[in-house]
Parts: structure tokens; sequence; C-alpha cells
């Protein structure tokens, strides 16, 4: 009877354990743990990419989509993904009463132009431009007015040829296009506006039939071209969304439907969901949104991204969510120059804020939290371990570990008071020599409550 009772108990230990082993040993999806990120719009831009996304609030309001501002993040490798906060909120454009939604940003001629779409102080669907010198900006509204404004303006894909031609693609539950002029803050009158005419045959059979709607297209394109051949990627087939792409020999058409690429994610996902595509140092990956953070849901969600081989006719398999999403780094991290400390993998409880002379750093760390940054090329060893941090309250430790969260420990740098939370100082501790490429950790100790904020690092 003991022996059962114990076996009992035995069990029930290590089902627990399992149960709450974090989530974030093997995952790198979703890619960004301190914020609730939607509708991925991925840009490369001189060897960087940069991750535009929508931002859906920590408090749903009326249980409906809460989105005020968009956010940025880079990333060189894609497994490492620094956080440069949001760069813009709704107000940016003064005529906008909020409704911050999916938008994409493009580079051209010394700017860059990100298309936006919020409601008008009108109640009416508007989509705006804003622009900036700078990749995360900041950004300004760029004429003063909407773009484009009408029922169902949401959702803009912005794409230049290879001749300098640059299109607009947008809409829910209709598609439309304008081919831009080459301020990119105009579109051409001739032939204007184009809607396009949703049939089975360009945009899906559309099983579930709601308000006459046979194609299976819903909202949140994202146009490209590869190997001449352009592809229009979209959620389909009315909530719950799948992804699912058409393909052309020219970027106005005439489409023919493809097929679905990514089924609607029955675990952890959330009712929508919204394409984006990269080709980035020869590979191609797909990036989505699901609803698999904590406390997530159709209006909390969380980008992901999964890379993928196209087929050799050129059609785009249909696409697997995972939990591991991009394992092999697309290059390693170098820690002999100041990295920044919202530059990382994977977090456990942490989280980002920006201010105007700090910028971006990691706050809220508390007891036994950690941050994860992928594939740091230690190359023939370091002495020595440096950070800048600021603490008002008791400090606490940084444990450097390698491979893993219990991973070997390298050094320990221990943090005092430096009398504000802003005060930041620059503290060293020595490591051990580890030497070639390691994922490494930085393990957080304390007492109880925040201990410090912690704003770069780098090995000497
Ligand atoms: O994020 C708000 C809306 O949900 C987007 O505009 C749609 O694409 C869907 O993801």
């Amino acid at each position: 009877m003991k022996n059962k009772a114990l076996i009992k108990v035995f069990a029930i230990t290590v089902f627990i354990l399992l149960a709450i082993l974090p989530l974030g040993l093997n995952a790198q999806n979703p890619i960004i743990q301190t914020n609730y990120t939607a509708d991925p719009a991925p840009m490369v831009h001189n060897g960087t990419v940069y991750l535009y996304t929508s931002h859906d609030e920590d408090k749903t309001v009326r249980n409906f989509f809460t989105m005020n501002d968009w956010r940025c993040y880079s990333s060189t490798d894609m497994v490492n993904w620094t956080d440069h906060g949001a760069i813009l909120s709704y107000k940016v454009f003064e005529w906008s009463r909020g409704d911050a939604w999916a938008g994409q940003c493009i580079y051209r001629n010394g700017k860059f132009y990100y298309y936006l779409p919020v409601n008008q102080k009108n109640g009416e669907n508007a989509i705006g431009v804003a622009v900036s010198d700078s990749p995360t900006g900041p950004f300004k509204d760029a004429i003063g007015k909407p773009l484009l404004s009408g029922y169902g303006y949401i959702d803009p894909t912005v794409f230049i040829d290879d001749n300098s031609q640059a299109y607009l693609y947008w809409g829910n539950p209709n598609l439309w296009h304008v081919k831009l002029n080459e301020d990119m803050i105009s579109y051409n009158q001739e032939p204007g506006i184009v809607k396009e005419d949703l049939k089975d045959e360009n945009f899906g059979y559309r099983a579930k039939k709601i308000d006459n709607r046979t194609a299976s297209y819903e909202e949140g394109p994202w146009l490209f071209k590869r190997n001449s051949k352009y592809y229009l990627l979209y959620p389909a087939g009315g909530v719950p969304e799948h992804l699912a792409y058409s393909s052309s020999t020219s970027a106005t058409g005439p489409w023919v439907y493809g097929d679905t690429i990514m089924h609607v994610i029955k675990e952890g996902g959330a009712f929508t969901n919204h394409p984006g595509y990269i080709e980035f140092k020869g590979k191609s990956y797909l990036f989505y949104h699901n609803a698999a953070l904590p406390d997530g849901s159709g209006f909390k969600r969380s980008v992901c991204i999964e890379p993928f081989t196209f087929n050799a006719d050129g059609s785009i398999p249909l696409i697997t969510p995972t939990k591991e999403g991009v394992k092999e780094s697309a290059g390693n991290l170098n820690p002999f120059v100041r990295v920044e400390a919202e530059t990382f993998a994977w977090e456990e409880g942490i989280e980002t804020a920006k201010d105007e002379e700090t910028g971006v750093y990691v706050t809220d760390i508390n007891n036994g939290e950690y941050i994860k940054v992928r594939s740091v090329d230690f190359g023939k060893g370091a002495k020595k371990f440096e950070a800048s941090v600021a603490s008002a309250l008791q400090g606490g430790k940084i444990e450097i570990r390698i491979d893993e969260k219990n991973g070997s420990l390298l050094g320990t740098l221990e943090v005092k008071n430096t009398d504000g939370d802003q005060i930041w100082k620059t503290l060293s501790c020595k490591v051990n020599k580890v030497k070639g490429v390691h994922d490494l950790f930085f393990v957080f100790k304390g007492g109880e409550g925040n201990l410090f904020n912690f704003d770069w690092w780098k090995l000497k």
C-alpha cells in the first residue's frame, strides 16, 4: 500500500514536472515572447531582416482587436531578434482614431515607406503611408491624409517589380490593387484602383459560403516575385483562416489558384492567420501568426516562422506549423562587439522597455528568469564578460551559462544597486574560456521582486 502510494506520488511528480517544463527548451516559435505580435511583415535590407508587426495589447477591450501601435524587430541570423520597440502608433496619422492593423514597409530611393491600415475619425477604413529615413523610424505621415479610403480597405501589401513599377494590393472581403507612382505616396490614375474578380479558379473554392462569396480569398494579401513568377499569399476560407496562394505571370494577374500552404492551426492557433515571405541568405521563410503564448487568443497573437523549400515547379508546398521553427540559424552571433540585451532567441519572464535616452532595454527581471541567445561564436574563447546594468533596488546576479539553462557556468556578474534604474554602470566579471559556437544563457538570480535593468553586453 505504502509502495503504491509512493509510486503514485512519483508518477504525479513526473507528470507535473513534464507539464511545467519550460516551453522554451527547444522552442523557437513564437519568435517574440515579450509582446503579443501579429500580422508579420518581414523586409530584407542590407543583410538584415526587419520584421514589422502589428501589436495586440495585453488587455483586450470589448472582446475585439485592441491594437494601437506597430513594432519592429531585426535579425541577421533568423533566430536571434533585436527588439526595436513600438516604432509608431496610429497617432502618427492625425486623421486616424485607431485600429493599427496589418501593414508593410518597403525601401525605395533612400526612404522607407510604411503602408498602414487604420480607421479614420469618421469611422471609414483607410490606408495611410508613413515615411522614414531609417527602417526603425521615426516615421511621419507622408501626405497628411489617407492614401486610400473605403470600406474594407485594410491589410496593404507593397511590392516593387524589377522594372521599378510598384504595386499595392489590399482588402477584406474584396481585393483591390493600384500601381503606385515612383514617389510611392500617390498612385497611377490610369487604370486607378482595380477590383479583382474573386472567382474560384483565381482565388480558391470557398466551402463555407458567406454573403454569396464563392472564392476562398479573405484578407491579408502578400505579394512577391520569384524566378519571374508572381505569388499572392493570403488568409483564406473565412474564420478560422488557413493560408493559401495564387500565382501569375504578371503582378496584376490574372491569378491562378495554387493551393493551401498552411492548414487552420488547430492547437494554439488564432481565428486569423497572416502570411509574410522573404528569401534570406538563399533560404525561403514563411512568417505567420498563432495564439500560442501563455494567455494567447484570437486577440493576443504571436508571430512565428517556418523555413521551407519551393517545389521544383515553383509551387509552394504545404507548410506545417512547428514549435521548433527555424532550427538552423542563418549565421552566428559575434559576442565580441556590443550586443543589445534585447537581442535573443527566447526568454522566460523578462520584459523589454524603451525610452528616449537608453532606447530598448531588458527590464522586469526576477529571480530564475532567463534569456537564451542562440549560435554565439566564442571563437578562441573570451576572458571577460562586460554588461551595462542599472538598479534602483537590490541588484542581483547574471549567471553566464552555455548550451542549456543549467549548462556549464562560465562566470557570474554581481549587479549591485547603481542608485537608480536608469543609472547605467558597466560592470564586468571573469569568464571561463570556451571555444566555438554555443547557445548562451543569461540566468538571473536574486531576491524577491525586480532585480535590475540590462541594456547591453559583450565578451572580451
Ligand atoms: O490584426 C488585425 C487584422 O486581423 C488584420 O488586419 C488581419 O489581416 C487579421 O490578421
